[in-house]
């Protein structure tokens, strides 16, 4: 017989194997509690302990215990912990049961006061057991003809309630203006005052013309979130109504249906652009939750092509580290494909230069109210964008730039200014 007791999961000298996926938490343990017990009880019942010791006949086990190694207290209440997991402990290829693991009851145990899983450093095994991304930023190019500029994408405002005639009304003004992608917003599924199949059909017909008056390739980001059987057939629509992209709010949606889509998307070649509303509720509080890190490295695994990552600051909605998060996607990972970050949320022209200041051109640029806000209208907002990027790209201020025959970002500036909105 053997006793799995707190000390089991403790070992300070354990150096992580290749396999092992290694997970850093910030906790602060219980009024109680020493950083290493918390630490112990971490590991224990992220693994196979429990709070009571066990006596378990060893012939009949399979020793599959987390270890944390390292502590690092701060010095306010906790600090940091590693935690090495082996491989094993994990089912291959299922997003569920290691979040079930690494973010499950140890987000609620009374052995810490609060806990958050920061990043995840993970290994080959387990990162084989997923797809990852078809097209990650290749659809720059591949799907689209942005070229070494953001991709821009716009969502008509108001989010909901516009009718179909007025939702594909916009999508057009926009698309002439010269963004790439027209996209839902989170809420616009398939209601009454705009009914899906309608909306597809008719957007995409739109996004047919304008590719061919444009010269550029022209696509849409649908929405199809929804329950997991009626998301693969809103996708088997759009692909049947010629469109490359789908779009899934993934925190909603969940993780297993995030990797039903992504098998429906090979099939048909749709690029997964992710949606990360809920997100907030795991990775706003510094000191509790899941990080957006860990979101974007398991939305990276189940096999998105685009995620929101945030706007460094610069919009209206608060961010983690979006240039670590977005060097994170973009990093070699066994050879999987990347993610393209999306910026958006407040973002309009006059914010676009310390945008691609802070993040590169390598993202794509989604923006509301920063285009359909412009006092002329959507088309203007859509050229003030594009105008706003290409002065980025040539190095040119945007007001020199705007000065220089390119009214539609002058009017925008004379509004916004580089004002970050609320
Ligand atoms: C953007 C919008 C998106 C947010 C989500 O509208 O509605 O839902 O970008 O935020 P607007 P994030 O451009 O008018 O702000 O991208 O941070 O997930
Ligand atoms: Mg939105």
């Amino acid at each position: 017989m053997t006793g799995i007791e707190y000390d089991d999961f403790l070992d300070l000298d354990y150096e992580p194997t290749d396999t092992d996926l290694v997970c850093e938490f910030t906790i602060a343990p219980a009024t109680d509690m020493t950083m290493e017990a918390a630490a112990s009880r971490v590991a224990s019942e992220s693994s196979n302990g429990t709070w009571a010791a066990l006596h378990v006949d060893e012939a009949e086990l399979t020793d599959l215990s987390a270890v944390a190694c390292d502590i690092r207290e701060n010095a306010g209440p906790g600090g940091n912990i590693t935690v090495a997991y082996p491989a094993d402990l994990f089912e291959d290829g299922s997003m569920a049961q290691i979040l079930s693991c690494i973010a499950g009851n140890i987000m609620g145990m009374k052995a810490v006061d609060s806990i958050r899983l920061e990043d995840c450093k993970w290994p080959e095994t387990l990162v084989d057991g997923f797809p990852g991304p078809q097209f990650g930023s290749a659809v720059a190019h591949e799907k689209l003809d942005a070229g070494d500029r953001p991709v821009l994408a716009t969502v008509p405002k108001p989010k909901v309630g516009l009718s179909t005639d007025a939702h594909v009304d916009i999508a057009e003004q926009a698309w002439r203006g010269g963004v790439d992608l027209l996209k839902d917003d989170e809420n616009l599924t398939d209601q009454y005052f705009n009914p899906f199949e309608d909306r597809v059909e008719r957007s995409l017909s739109v996004a047919r013309e304008l590719t061919e008056e444009t010269g550029e390739r022209k696509d849409y980001l649908v929405n199809i979130t929804a329950e997991t059987d009626e998301m693969v057939r809103r996708a088997e629509f759009v692909a049947d109504q010629g469109g490359g992209f789908i779009m899934v709010d993934v925190v909603t949606a969940g993780w297993s249906a995030v990797q039903t889509v992504r098998e429906v998307a090979e099939k048909h070649d749709l690029a997964i652009h992710a949606h990360r509303a809920m997100h907030a509720a795991f990775d706003r509080m510094d000191h509790h939750g899941v990080s957006m890190r860990t979101l974007a490295q398991v939305a990276r695994l189940c096999g998105v092509d685009h995620i929101h990552t945030g706007t460094a600051g610069l919009g209206k909605l608060e961010n983690e580290d979006t240039p670590g998060i977005n060097a994170w996607l973009k990093s070699d990972l066994y050879g999987m494909t990347d993610v393209l970050p999306v910026a958006s949320g407040g973002l309009h022209p006059g914010v676009v230069d310390a945008l691609i200041d802070a993040l590169g051109t390598d993202i794509a640029i989604q923006a509301g109210g920063g285009i359909h806000g412009h006092p002329d209208g959507t088309e203007a907002g859509a050229r003030a964008l594009r105008q706003s990027v290409e002065a980025s790209m040539q190095g040119v201020s945007l007001a020199d730039y705007a000065a220089d025959g390119n009214p539609e970002l002058a009017t925008a500036l004379d509004k916004w200014g580089a004002e970050t909105p609320r």
